[in-house]
């Protein structure tokens, strides 16, 4: 049996990444693929609760005393991450590294800076980015709650999103419909479970 993909959604708050994340990993799993859906941050580890008290607004961070607890997230569920994927499952990741650099560089901090305490983490075999219209997101389903939910950082963000992009990215216009979204990605999905099968995972 190969390993599985790991396969990972970005974009900015209310692009329709979760709702993707959630129609794909049903999909795929009802091929008989073993699939999980994964988020980060990931707030339910010691760390992911420091974090969820920061987004939700409870407690004030530095800047980059946050920014490292992002990547700290991330690293603490590495082991986890190539222990699935190697043991076949394909994870579905609503939001990764690129999340945590565009959203600390969006803050005016040394984007070389935000990238480094990433290096070295497993690299995504696909990365779907969710491009949508920060104003038409700003109107979706309970905008506003969490911390980095305005509409003039959001737009820093996607700035920073768009430096970041590299070729092999996958931009999706999130502005269409979830059932045409959802077609696009099960078909792109698959060619990459087929292609990253007999790879291995890189840095
Ligand atoms: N976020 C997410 C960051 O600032 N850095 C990161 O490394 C990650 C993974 O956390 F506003 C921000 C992006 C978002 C917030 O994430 C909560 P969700 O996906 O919207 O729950
Ligand atoms: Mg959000």
């Amino acid at each position: 049996m190969g390993r599985g993909a790991f396969v990972v959604f970005e974009g900015c708050d209310k692009s329709g990444k979760s709702t993707q994340c959630r129609l794909l990993v049903d999909y795929l799993n009802s091929l008989g693929k073993k699939t999980e859906l994964w988020r980060f941050p990931e707030r339910s580890t010691a760390i992911g609760q420091i974090i969820n008290g920061y987004i939700t607004k409870k407690d004030e961070l530095h800047d980059k005393a946050v920014h490292l607890m992002f990547s700290a997230n991330r690293w603490e569920l590495v082991p986890l991450i190539k222990e699935k994927i190697a043991s076949g499952v394909t994870l579905v990741v609503d939001r990764y590294a690129y999340s945590g650099v565009a959203f600390t560089s969006a803050k005016g901090y040394d984007m070389l800076w935000c990238k480094n305490c990433d290096i070295g983490l497993p690299r995504p075999d696909a990365v779907y980015y969710m491009n949508i219209d920060v104003e038409d997101a700003s109107v979706r389903g309970d905008y506003g709650c969490e911390r980095y939910e305005v509409s003039d950082f959001q737009k820093k963000v996607q700035e920073c999103f768009q430096s970041l992009k590299e070729p092999s990215w996958n931009v999706i216009d999130a502005g269409e419909s979830i059932d045409n979204i959802h077609k696009i990605l099960c078909e792109s999905v698959l060619k990459t479970l087929a292609e990253c099968e007999n790879t291995l995972l890189s840095e």
